[in-house]
């Protein structure tokens, strides 16, 4: 009986030493200790033993079953430090490896023109205003003292709905739709940003749907001397502080007088170059005192206030700033271009 203990005792343990994982364990420990296991039967069979002989082999029966127990949980603790070693190992990370780069987006060009425009005339003390691009004959013409005959007011030249409604062709509807909420109080102090469209073929300076952005000052004794103070604020924010501005007479049918507005070339300093086309200056925007049945129209009485008022073209504002020489790309959404004006 001593030789079979001792025999089931090195195959145990010889098992426990090969088993993998914690079922293969699991199995060595039914087969050897369970209750239909061989030591169990040793010990049923002390029966047929001497008196001496009986506790000799009982001790050494509970011996062999306690280092085979042992052995197990020693094995069991051992594949389990193994396992969770084994998973830190494949789950481990490189936290030196440098990370994936993220595509980042870049503001529109004509966003970011509207953004500076808006950013210059709030520290001049006006509001932003909105409306709407679907806009009726009255708000787009009729007071803007643009006449029935007017030839903006052709058929060719708009896009139509009906008689009476069609897509704004300036955002000068806006400010007499803010002038007229001020019910003849002012100070009206405003800009107005926003898309227009006009019935053009589409080319490198012209294109049937672009950015304006207009503004007005209303208020009792607004002069000249305003508008000509205010453009130049305007011009050296946009453009930069060296720059200079002159007035040029010309003709609106909303503003009288009305002047157009140039802006000394930042390319040669007005010496005259391939940008101002050998003259020191560059157009930029168009202005003028607000017409007095302008002003009536919107329900200011024209003796008690004056204003002035001016608009200019977006995108022609981006092509000078940014050297663009298309005006079509703002419009074809090429990533090449427009990633140019990431912001870093
Ligand atoms: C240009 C010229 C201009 C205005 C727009 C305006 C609006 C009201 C009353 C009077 Cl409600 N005037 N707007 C005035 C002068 C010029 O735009 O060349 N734009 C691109």
């Amino acid at each position: 009986m001593r030789e079979r203990l001792q025999e089931l005792k090195e195959q145990a343990l010889a098992q426990v030493t090969e088993a993998q994982d914690v079922k293969a364990l699991q199995e060595v420990r039914v087969a050897y200790l369970g209750k239909k296991g061989p030591i169990t039967e040793v010990l049923r069979g002390m029966g047929k033993l001497s008196a001496e002989e009986r506790p000799l082999i009982g001790q050494m029966a509970n011996e062999v079953r306690d280092e085979i127990k042992s052995a197990i949980e020693t094995k069991e603790v051992a594949l389990e430090t193994a396992a969770v070693e084994a998973k830190l190992a494949k789950e481990s990370i490189d936290v030196t490896l440098p990370g994936r780069p993220q595509k980042t987006g870049a503001r529109h060009p004509l966003t970011a023109v509207v953004e500076e425009v808006e950013d210059a005339f709030l520290g001049l003390g006006f509001s932003v205003a909105e409306g709407p691009e679907v806009e009726t004959d009255y708000y787009n013409f009729e007071a803007l003292n643009l006449p029935k005959d007017h030839p903006a007011r052709d058929m060719q030249d708009s896009f139509y709905f009906t008689d009476e409604l069609l897509l704004r062709t300036h955002t000068s509807p806006v400010q007499a739709r803010t002038m007229e909420k001020f019910e003849g109080r002012g100070p009206v102090k405003i800009i107005c940003p926003g898309k227009v469209f006009r019935r053009d073929d589409d080319d490198a300076t012209h294109s049937h749907q672009f950015m304006q952005i207009e503004g007005l000052f209303v208020d009792k004794n607004v002069r000249m001397s305003d508008l000509k103070g205010v453009l130049e604020a305007f011009a050296q924010s946009f453009f930069g502080p060296d720059r200079s501005i002159r007035l040029r007479p010309s003709f609106f049918p909303f503003t009288e007088p009305s002047v157009e507005v140039d802006v000394s070339c930042g390319m040669c300093g007005g010496e005259g170059c391939r940008v101002c086309k050998n003259t020191g200056w560059i157009e930029v925007l168009g202005a003028g005192m607000i017409h007095p049945k302008v002003l009536e129209m919107s329900g200011f009485d024209s003796k008690e206030y004056s204003g002035f008022a001016f608009g200019m073209g977006v995108e022609r504002l981006a092509m000078l700033k940014y050297d663009i020489d298309d005006i079509r790309h703002f419009y074809t959404n090429d990533v090449r271009f427009l990633a140019q004006f990431k912001r870093v």
